[in-house]
């Protein structure tokens, strides 16, 4: 491989790079990390150091990095035909069998797809969609959504307003109008006294209660993830989605699953909703259709509204250039067929998502640790300063204090990639990942905790 000078890439990227959700001033003085390569569930930056991604990039590489099927299915279609649009009465085969193997893997009764380049896109095309429903349906005013605080939706402005990061609402507002927030069931947050089913029951009447403050007429759909990502591997109680489901057919509503980090197996199912007993009428995939090796996103269509759209809608005024570009649909097929004979969606439900959860529930042994949990391949474990007779009696740090961070920084030194949101450490591996590397990666966090541990001590954070 060419030699990367390290130093060089920095300067040009503190000049002329500008990245998502950073900080550059800070940036700038610390320089960036330059990552070079990728196999399997390993990355490899600039200076060398060997890294294990416990992130899949960013929820996405679902069958791990360096997979030479693809390039090869990449490499094809480009040679083929690199791009035609979907306008104006054509399509593409790419685009074709993909949509069909889609409604193949979805829960009964999604019948068809619309292609976006994004999650994002996905989700400004929900919203876009269900308004037109309503149009069609007569019932114009049913017009708003119902989200969720710390929900994560996208960056586009229908993608802000619908997430619930207070981060983002607070800048480049205004916001879409139309838009509330319920909140989240975090157990931890908000169960404090009941079980964990009765709070997840109480936790979805939150929604009954903001639809009757709106007024149920005026109320066009539900939006959630089945399990929010960015917002800390928040996991509901059981109990949560099907209340839920029980409320949005009482009221006529369509209950939209935001599935751009649950799909493609990452709960141990192709769809999280499956395994979380959602029946949504939409479903926004990204991320995982293509493991990120090439970007694309959609909306996965029900026929409650595909109908209607397709029946009487005439023109849906909506779409974009790369709508089902070839490239990306070809990249996709392949990833599914990857996953299809790796059988890693039975791997993840039955031996290794199980095992990662053994492994997260032993982590609770450790001293920093007040809650863990997971669910499929994604986990996360909080980081208390003390802990009490139940996960509502932990002593917490101070959120100044920025133990998360400090703890991200050893995880980075010890060679694993994690994230951190708030005090809570997260990951969402590949799905690949064996139980040897299920090992290896808890060996490579209690390290990163001890030294977390150590730090703290040092500092008079902890006794
Ligand atoms: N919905 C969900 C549930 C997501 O997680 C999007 C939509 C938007 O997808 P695009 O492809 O437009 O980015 C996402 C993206 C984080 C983080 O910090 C998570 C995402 C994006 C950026 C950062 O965990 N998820």
């Amino acid at each position: 491989m060419e030699q990367i000078d390290t130093r060089t890439i920095q300067a040009l990227d503190a000049a002329h790079y500008l990245h998502p959700f950073t900080d550059h001033a800070a940036l700038a003085a610390s320089g960036a990390r330059v990552m070079v390569r990728g196999d399997g569930i390993w990355l490899w930056d600039s200076e060398g150091n060997r890294i294990l991604d416990a992130m899949s990039g960013l929820w996405c590489v679902n069958i791990g990095y360096g997979r030479q099927r693809m390039s090869e299915a990449v490499y094809q279609q480009m040679q083929t035909l690199p791009f035609y649009n979907s306008f104006f009465n054509t399509t593409n085969v790419p685009a074709v069998m993909l949509a069909a193997k889609l409604v193949e893997l979805a829960p009964p009764g999604f019948n068809r797809v619309f292609f976006t380049n994004s999650g994002s896109e996905a989700n400004d095309t929900i919203v876009r969609m269900v308004r037109r429903y309503w149009e069609l349906m007569e019932q114009p005013e049913r017009h708003i959504f119902i989200s969720r605080n710390n929900a994560y939706h996208g960056s586009t402005i229908a993608g802000v307003s619908l997430g619930g990061m207070a981060g983002m609402h607070a800048q480049g507002g205004p916001l879409l109008p139309g838009i509330v927030h319920i909140d989240q069931p975090s157990y931890l947050e908000h169960g404090q006294g009941m079980t964990e089913d009765e709070f997840g029951v109480v936790a979805a009447g939150w929604l009954e209660e903001r639809i009757k403050t709106v007024g149920p007429h005026n109320v066009a759909a539900f939006i959630g993830e089945p399990v929010q990502g960015a917002g800390g591997v928040i996991i509901p109680p059981a109990s949560y989605w099907p209340e839920i489901g029980r409320i949005c057919k009482k009221y006529g509503i369509l209950l939209v699953a935001d599935e751009v980090i649950c799909g493609f197996g990452r709960l141990g199912a192709w769809f999280g909703s499956e395994r979380m007993g959602i029946a949504p009428d939409l479903i926004a995939f990204a991320k995982g259709v293509t493991s990120g090796y090439i970007p694309l996103g959609g909306v996965l269509v029900g026929e409650r509204v595909g109908d209607v759209l397709t029946a009487r809608g005439g023109d849906f005024n909506h779409g974009f250039t790369y709508s089902g570009h070839p490239v990306a649909c070809a990249a996709a097929l392949e990833n599914i067929r990857i996953i299809e004979e790796e059988a890693l969606v039975a791997r993840v439900a039955e031996d290794t998502g199980p095992y990662l959860g053994a492994a997260f529930e032993a982590l609770r042994q450790h001293r920093l640790v007040g809650h863990a949990d997971s669910f499929g391949f994604v986990a996360g474990l909080n980081l208390v300063r003390s802990k009490g007779a139940n996960v509502h009696a932990h002593e917490v740090f101070d959120g100044d204090l920025g133990v998360g961070m400090l703890c991200r920084a050893h995880m980075f030194d010890a060679g694993i990639i994690m994230r951190a949101v708030g005090d809570r450490m997260i990951i969402a591996p590949p799905l690949v990942m064996t139980r040897d590397d299920i090992d290896e990666m808890i060996g490579r966090i209690t390290l990163a905790l001890d030294n977390t541990v150590a730090e703290l001590q040092a500092k008079g954070m902890l006794p």
